[in-house]
């Protein structure tokens, strides 16, 4: 069976979509591989994993090739601050890193699943129930990436018969990893902050409104759209994906029906507040669910809830060590 290769697998989302991969493919058949160079024991522990840099399109081939890898999963980029930050090198990684990806894809006939954003969408999109089709504008590097990306997909597609498929992924909430440097890192730093202070200053106004999802569910989607028939696909790059809308305010009130001290007080980071204004309230996943069977299992409470729980944990298993 040709092998999956994962990259930027060191992040929020591969920390835990690559063990999940490898209970569904075997261990053997997921390439993890990130910028970052671990130490012998760290590669050792995350094997098969190599160092790759998805700007260098020569690493790309020789591990498409060396591990006869059938499909890329290319996570890989930088998110919508740190994107904002160094906005030359958010080009450069982000669709260089892409446009590599889809030429290795084209001569080895690997599929593709490429991550795009709530963030491809701009100030002049509906915000409310954010259609599937839709004026997509955006103001940041990062969005302008993520358009570009779904169009370039969609022309490998169409073009060369290379099966991309993509998702916008909202804000994800998950434990594993820290989030990577984008607007909607304060909802995991909010529940962090939770546990081990019961306070948090949050970058965004209380009334921010922006879809999230809780991990499991991002994965559960990535895993079951590479899976889907192709023929019931209406779209590529990208299916709109939500499992929940809601505001710092909101989440602070799910965690405080946990933690009943828990408080919050304001300070706001002008740019990831322009960022999140210029962003949807809520997408209308309906296209999803239709085409491939979309269905969140996590809502606000089921998340906190969970969350809670398992940071408690994490917490409390660092302070024994
Ligand atoms: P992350 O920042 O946590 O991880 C990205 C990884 O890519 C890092 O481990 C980094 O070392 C690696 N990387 C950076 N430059 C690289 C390069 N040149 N070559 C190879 N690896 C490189 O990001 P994430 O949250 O895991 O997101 C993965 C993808 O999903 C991104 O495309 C992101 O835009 C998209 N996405 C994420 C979210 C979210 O909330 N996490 C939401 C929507 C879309
Ligand atoms: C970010 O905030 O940049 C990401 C995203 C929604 O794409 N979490």
């Amino acid at each position: 069976m040709p092998s999956i290769l994962v990259t930027g697998a060191l992040g929020q989302i591969g920390s835990e979509l690559v063990p999940a991969l490898r209970q569904r493919y075997g261990a053997e058949q997921v390439i993890a591989t990130d910028l970052k160079v671990l130490p012998p024991s760290g590669a050792a522990a995350l094997a098969p994993y190599g160092h790759l840099d998805c700007t260098e399109a020569h690493q790309l081939h020789e591990a498409v090739s060396r591990y006869d890898v059938g499909t890329i999963y290319h996570l890989a980029a930088l998110l919508s601050a740190s994107a904002e930050a160094a906005p030359q090198l958010a080009w450069s990684v982000n669709m260089s890193g892409l446009y590599n990806v889809l030429e290795v894809a084209r001569e080895y006939g690997c599929r593709v699943f490429f991550p795009s954003s709530i963030g491809a969408f701009g100030p002049e999109t509906p915000r409310d129930a954010t259609p599937q089709v839709t004026i997509q504008r955006p103001t940041t590097i990062y969005g302008i990436t993520k358009v570009a990306g779904e169009l370039l997909c969609d022309y490998y597609a169409h073009r060369f018969g290379i099966d991309t498929r993509g998702l916008r992924l909202p804000g994800l909430i998950s434990y594993v990893a820290a989030p990577g440097g984008g607007t909607t890192d304060y909802a995991v730093e909010m529940l962090y902050h939770a546990v081990r202070y019961a306070s948090y200053t949050c970058f965004l106004s209380a009334d921010t409104r922006l879809d999230m999802m809780y991990m499991p569910d991002a994965i559960a989607a990535m895993m079951d759209l590479m899976e889907a028939e192709e023929a019931r696909l209406r779209y590529r790059n990208a299916y709109n994906v939500t499992a929940m809308s809601v505001t710092p305010a909101e989440i602070a009130e799910a965690i405080r029906r946990h933690i009943p001290a828990f408080t919050v007080d304001y300070e706001i980071d002008p740019v990831r507040q322009a960022i999140a204004d210029s962003w949807p309230r809520s997408l209308d996943d309906g296209a999803a669910r239709a085409d491939w069977g979309w269905a969140p299992r996590y809502d606000l409470d089921a998340m906190t809830q969970d969350m809670l729980a398992r940071l408690k944990d994490k917490l409390a298993a660092a302070r024994g060590r």
